[in-house]
């Protein structure tokens, strides 16, 4: 990695030179947290692919200094009758806007705990908003589309990531101290995540966590009805129900 003082040294232009010196200034409080998530004892056909995506891990502040979260805007797209991404980590305060690509339409609801909302049904090219102010973990669905569901997991830091296929996961810019290490995984017991959740800190640069393993054993999918707590109907014939 390229040292600070590095950079500093090759500035030639006076005025590149000023602004360089002013981050020369400036303290060293960044540093990426990196690791690897592997899933085991798990009957989804995309894991035993070595799929491992979707694991979202965090890094609560344990001090009693407050931490600024970063509350802006996140995109959950609706397309190809699909939430995209499936899990989506945010800070707490964070509004997620909800785009129907589809061409037909769509709703999202959640009933769950966590946060309960309902945006109704929306039309192509449209897009809903809500803020979720806690945090939890909400269980996102679709009120036409039994087969559409996503996962939002609203934190209250904003030092987290989600694992690629791969499982591996780069938490950025997260400053020096102590922290509570926890990890979310759709299909692991809530026992499973708090066994894995330990305190770490974080005083070097590149921090590696290592290997985190999470088992599957003991998760058992909930079924899920529509926002009305009724099973679904058939799905309508999109094409013609709502290309008016
Ligand atoms: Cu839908």
């Amino acid at each position: 990695m390229t040292s600070r003082l590095a950079i500093c040294s090759r500035a030639r232009a006076p005025r590149a030179f000023a602004l360089l010196l002013s981050l020369c200034a400036l303290p060293v409080l960044s540093f990426g947290v990196t690791g690897r998530v592997e899933l085991t004892d798990s009957k989804d056909s995309a894991v035993k692919k070595r799929n491992f995506s979707g694991v979202v891990v965090w890094l609560e502040p344990s001090g009693a200094t407050p931490v600024a979260l970063q509350r802006g805007h996140a995109v959950m797209q609706q397309k190809n009758k699909k939430f995209i991404p499936h899990v989506l980590a945010i800070s707490t305060g964070t509004t997620v806007d909800f785009p129907n690509l589809d061409p037909f339409f769509h709703n999202a609801f959640s009933t769950f705990e966590g946060q309960i909302f309902d945006v109704a049904l929306y039309p192509p090219g449209s897009s809903k908003s809500v803020r979720f102010s806690r945090p939890g973990i909400v269980r996102v669905f679709c009120n036409i589309h039994p087969t559409m569901s996503a996962m939002i997991v609203v934190l209250n830091t904003p030092y987290f990531a989600t694992t690629g296929p791969d499982g591996r996961f780069v938490i950025p810019n997260v400053a020096h101290g102590t922290y509570h290490l926890q990890v979310f995984h759709e299909r692991a017991t809530s026992e499973t995540l708090e066994a894995l959740a330990r305190p770490v800190s974080i005083d070097t640069d590149d921090t590696q966590l290592g290997l985190i393993k999470i088992s599957e054993i003991g998760y058992l999918p909930i079924a899920h009805k529509n926002k009305y707590g009724r099973q679904y109907s058939t799905p309508p014939d999109e094409q013609h129900a709502y290309s008016k």
